[in-house]
């Protein structure tokens, strides 16, 4: 097995994603920014990766890890570099890919926007990650939206995800995804999930029990011309917060990193550190907690992604 650019594109894969994108077989596309040292930090970044690679492979499917390194952009990279992807990273979102390839950038770790569009190029149809961005809190002020949710509109891909962070405005995230017609199904669960915790109180219209009902109605969407779906699945039972909790780290965590209520957005507080700051810091007020939930979730997203990816390959 080679490993290749597919066709014209600059994706390469592995020979592994090669012979299962040949073979019509199920394959997960995973982002890297989630185990880099901007995701989770060490050594819960490599447990992470090894869990989801394995429940990935669990349930039949194929996992390819996006990733740009040394300035190529991979859907699928060979296992020898997953030191590399658990290490210091520069965060590469969709708009970062060309010019990270343009400066042979070392390693750019791939957000959901990026991994998104990878997969797409690559023709993979599904993509697991922990959870989403969207609308941050007080966005009329910074306009801070992430560029996962256009990417998750312009790319025929199935994201499965625990909702969208935690911290962010999720009523607007969701408001946002119906304006950018991502059909947002429950994973069995008839609410919209917010990261950590199972629930934010905010109905969904679309609740799926299987596979199979997912897998179906990303080919009706498909053949509208439409782009990605989002599978929300909420955080195991065993490992979620409640909602008040984390809302009560969430205010401490913005404010220790100046982005509370009516803080001015500056370049220091602004921009992509955003993310990763405040995940760092609801790791450390929660004595760890949302870092174990953060790992049971990834897993979990995981399983469900290659449950959906199975079931995609059966309808080709
Ligand atoms: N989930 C995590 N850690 C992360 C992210 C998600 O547990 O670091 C990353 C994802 O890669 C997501 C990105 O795409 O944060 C969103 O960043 P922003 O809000 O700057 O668009
Ligand atoms: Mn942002």
């Amino acid at each position: 097995m080679v490993n290749r650019p597919v066709g014209e594109s600059v994706v390469r894969v592995t020979g592994e994603v090669s012979s299962a994108l040949e073979a019509d077989g199920a394959i997960v596309a995973l982002e890297s920014t989630i185990f880099s040292n901007l995701g989770l930090p060490s050594p819960f970044n490599t447990q992470a990766l090894t869990r989801v690679m394995k429940a990935v492979r669990a349930d039949g499917a194929v996992p390819a890890l996006t990733a740009v390194l040394d300035g190529e952009v991979w859907c699928g990279v060979p296992e020898s570099v997953h030191t590399t992807i658990c290490g210091p990273a520069e965060k590469v979102a969709f708009r970062d890919i060309a010019p990270a390839v343009a400066r042979s950038s070392v390693y750019g770790a791939t957000t959901v926007s990026a991994s998104v569009a990878v997969a797409a190029a690559a023709g993979v149809e599904v993509f697991a990650t922990g959870g989403i961005g969207g609308v941050h809190r007080h966005w009329a002020h910074s306009l801070d939206v992430s560029a996962d949710l256009t990417a998750l509109a312009n790319h025929q891909v199935i994201t499965v995800s625990a909702g969208a962070k935690s911290f962010l405005d999720l009523a607007a995230t969701v408001e946002q995804l119906e304006t950018l017609s991502v059909p947002v199904v429950g994973w069995r669960t008839e609410e919209f999930p917010a990261f950590y915790a199972r629930s934010s109180g905010l109905p969904l219209g679309v609740v799926a029990q299987s596979a199979a009902e997912v897998a179906a109605m990303a080919r009706v969407h498909w053949s509208l011309g439409g782009g990605g779906l989002l599978v929300v699945n909420p955080v195991p039972d065993d490992h979620a917060i409640e909602l008040a909790e984390l809302d009560q780290w969430t205010a401490e965590a913005l404010h220790m990193e100046g982005l509370e209520p009516g803080a001015e957005p500056n370049l220091e507080t602004a921009g992509p550190t955003v993310t990763p700051r405040v995940l760092a810091r609801l790791v450390e007020l929660s004595g760890g907690r949302t870092l174990q939930a953060n790992l049971a979730l990834a897993e979990s997203n995981a399983t469900v992604a290659a449950e959906i990816a199975v079931a995609l390959a059966a309808t080709r």
